[in-house]
C-alpha cells in the first residue's frame, strides 16, 4: 500500500497482544504431537478453515481448546519466542503481552511452569533481539471475582513479573463492576489496570472500567464511541485505547474496516493506538494491521506516525524511554 515503507520502519511499541493468541498453528501441530495431545485438525488447511468466525465465543473456543497443547515450560517458553522473533521483523521495540493463567491452571499446568516458560523467552528476547516487554496478567471474565483471588493468591510468587492485570474473554454478561473488589486489591498492589471494555459490550462498560474502576487503559473501547460523555472523559483523561482492526474484523465487531472509529479517534484527540491482539487468529501481524487500517481510513503519514508515537505513549515505559521514541 502507499504506507508500506513506512509502517514497516516505524518502530512500534504492541500493547494488546495475548501471547496464546499469537500460538500459530504449525508450532501447535509440533507441539501436540511432542507432547502426544490430539488436536482436531492435521494440516494447515484445517486448521485455518477452522478460523472463520462470528463473534467473539466462537473464537474463544477454538482459542482455549488450541492453547490446550501447552503442557511445559519450554512449550511456553517456544511459543514466547516465536511471537518474538517475528515481530522484530515488524520493528516492534517494546510489547507489553497478556497471559491467561487460567485458561491454564483449570487444566493442570502450574502457574510456575506457565509463568517461567514465558519470562524465559522474554529475557531472551531483550539479550538477543533488544526487544523490551511487560507482562499483564489477565482475569478470565467468564469465571467468578472469587476465581480472579485465587490467581491473584497463587502468583504471590511471580508479582514483580508482571506490570499490570487484564480483563477478558466473554465480554457481554460479565461487566467490570463484576471484579470490583479484585481490582480494588489490584490498585492497591501497585498493577495497572487494563481491562477489555467495549469491544461486544456496550458504552456501559466502558464507563464502569473508567470511571467505577479506574482502568489505566482501555483495550478495544470501540463502542465507548457511542458516547459522547464517554469520548470527553477519554480525551481530557488521555486514557489509552488499544484498537485491533484486523481482530474487530474477524470477529464481525465491524463488517467493513472502513467504519473502524480508529480515524475519528485520532481527530477527536483521543490516545488510541494500533495492535494485533491474537495474530495467529487474526490473519496479521502488528504491521499488518498498521496497513489494513491506513487503507481503509485513508490515513495520512502523519496519522500513521500519531498512532506509533501513542503505542509508546501509552505504554508503561518510564518517561525518560517513552521519550526517546515520542
Ligand atoms: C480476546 Cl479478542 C479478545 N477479546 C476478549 N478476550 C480475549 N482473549 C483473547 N483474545
Ligand atoms: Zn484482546
Amino acid at each position: 500500500s502507499a504506507h508500506s515503507d513506512l509502517i514497516a520502519r516505524l518502530p512500534k511499541a504492541e500493547l494488546h497482544l495475548h501471547i496464546e493468541g499469537s500460538f500459530e498453528p504449525e508450532l501447535m501441530m509440533a507441539i501436540a504431537e511432542r507432547n502426544r495431545v490430539d488436536i482436531p485438525f492435521k494440516t494447515l488447511e484445517e486448521a485455518k478453515a477452522a478460523y472463520d468466525f462470528s463473534n467473539l465465543q466462537e473464537f474463544l473456543d477454538i482459542y482455549y481448546q488450541g492453547m490446550n497443547v501447552l503442557r511445559t515450560e519450554q512449550d511456553f517458553h517456544d511459543m514466547t519466542w516465536a511471537y518474538l522473533e517475528r515481530v522484530k521483523q515488524d520493528n516492534v521495540v517494546h510489547v507489553e503481552m497478556f497471559f491467561d493463567p487460567q485458561a491454564h491452571t483449570e487444566r493442570g499446568v502450574p502457574f510456575g511452569v506457565v509463568a517461567e516458560g514465558i519470562l524465559a523467552a522474554l529475557k531472551r528476547g531483550e539479550a538477543e533481539l533488544g526487544i523490551t516487554s511487560e507482562l499483564i496478567m489477565s482475569f478470565l471474565r467468564h469465571l467468578s471475582e472469587g476465581a480472579g483471588f485465587v490467581l491473584l493468591d497463587e502468583s504471590i510468587p511471580w508479582h514483580e513479573h508482571f506490570i499490570g492485570v487484564g480483563l477478558d474473554s466473554s465480554e457481554v454478561g460479565h461487566p467490570p463492576l463484576k471484579f470490583r473488589g479484585l481490582f480494588e486489591r489490584c490498585r492497591e498492589l501497585g498493577f495497572k489496570l487494563c481491562l477489555h471494555a467495549g469491544e461486544e459490550g456496550p458504552p456501559e462498560y466502558v464507563r464502569e472500567a473508567l470511571l467505577d474502576i479506574g482502568a489505566d487503559r482501555i483495550d478495544h473501547g470501540n463502542r465507548a464511541m457511542e458516547d459522547p460523555a464517554l469520548i470527553q472523559v477519554l480525551r481530557d483523561t488521555q486514557t489509552p485505547l488499544t484498537n485491533c482492526p484486523l481482530s474487530n474484523l474477524s470477529l464481525c465487531v465491524l463488517d467493513d474496516l472502513k467504519k473502524s472509529p480508529v480515524k475519528t479517534q485520532l481527530e477527536e484527540g483521543l490516545l488510541v493506538c494500533v495492535n494485533s491482539d491474537d495474530p495467529a487468529y487474526f490473519g496479521g501481524y502488528i504491521n499488518q494491521n498498521y496497513e489494513a487500517i491506513s487503507e481503509a481510513l485513508d490515513l495520512s503519514a502523519g496519522q500513521i506516525i500519531q498512532l506509533a508515537r501513542n503505542s509508546f505513549a501509552g505504554s508503561f515505559l518510564p518517561e525518560d524511554a517513552k521519550a526517546r521514541y515520542i
